[in-house]
């Protein structure tokens, strides 16, 4: 544990470069059917993104009219079941990548065999391990059950992108909040949100998150999508949500005016940096 305003954000920056988050290969796994459904493929390979946005679903969102800027980059992350839909003036219409987590993917209401959402975009899907587990271990004893429904998804598509975190190195990156933390994080997995943003900063110029780093539109409204109030999910109950929060707005290069008034942190891609 430590303090991280010992350190500047470039320094900070180098350390997340250093902590790798990586899709699920076929040579991570022994024996389990889902193997042969990893794409083999990578997720980005080479490809280079200048402006990159990331949409936190938060209440904030809504009638922040960020819809324009948001589908102005050129890549567009979201989380969940998270819609465009009917709210295209807040959050805009375009998807690039869809950052799961692994009840999305299992659980009924979520339709995620027949819904159009997770339709004709990448996905990258993940859930939470035992710290002390090994890739194996998780395999056979996920926390939800999402092998059966991904492979029955690449099996009706096998050029789909759809990929699975490595169980590892999403506690890799939970490893490097904590020691840019005082405080003792709770031992659960970072939230899909700072998920997203490592998974984002190695292939983008700089990457605008909306209403991560809560704006002066904050709400008790937990989802822009669904009138349901819950300040948890802006602060965080379950993942170390406030650390992640602290850490990005401290990284992050926008003036406060960006950051609280327009309601986005900006921040820098490790192209920018040598180190
Ligand atoms: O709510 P969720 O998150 O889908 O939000 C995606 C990411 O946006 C950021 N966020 C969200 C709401 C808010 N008020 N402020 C925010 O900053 C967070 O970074 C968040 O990660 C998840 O991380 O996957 C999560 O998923 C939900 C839920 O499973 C899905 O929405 C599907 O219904 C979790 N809630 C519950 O399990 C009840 C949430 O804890 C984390």
């Amino acid at each position: 544990r430590s303090n991280y305003m010992d350190r500047s954000p470039k320094e900070i920056l180098c350390q997340l470069k250093k902590t790798p988050l990586k899709t699920l290969t076929r040579s991570d796994i022994a024996f389990h059917p889902v193997k042969d459904y990893i794409p083999k493929r990578g997720l980005f390979e080479n490809k280079r993104f200048n402006s990159c946005a990331i949409v936190a679903s938060a209440g904030a969102l809504k009638d922040s009219n960020l819809g324009p800027l948001i589908d102005s980059h050129d890549l567009v992350l979201r989380f969940n079941h998270a819609p465009t839909k009917g709210f295209e003036k807040d959050v805009g219409r375009k998807t690039t990548i869809r950052v799961l987590n692994s009840q999305v993917v299992t659980k009924r209401e979520f339709r995620f065999l027949t819904s159009d959402l997770y339709k004709n975009t990448t996905l990258v899907a993940w859930d939470p391990s035992n710290y002390t587990d090994s890739i194996n271990q998780w395999l056979v004893k996920p926390e939800f059950n999402l092998f059966p429904n991904y492979m029955e998804s690449r099996k009706r598509d096998l050029k789909s992108r759809f990929f699975l975190l490595n169980p590892k190195s999403v506690w890799d990156v939970w490893d490097f909040l904590q020691s840019n933390s005082l405080s003792r994080l709770r031992p659960n997995p970072p939230s899909s949100g700072f998920l997203g943003l490592r998974l984002l900063l190695p292939h983008c110029v700089f990457v605008d998150m909306f209403e991560y780093v809560p704006s002066t539109r904050v709400t008790k409204r937990c989802h822009y999508y669904d009138p349901e109030d819950n300040p948890a999910c802006t602060f965080g109950v379950w993942h170390p949500l406030a650390a992640e929060k602290l850490l990005t707005y401290y990284i992050n290069s926008a003036d406060d005016k960006t950051v609280f008034q327009r309601g986005y942190v900006r921040i820098p891609g490790f192209k920018n940096f040598n180190c």
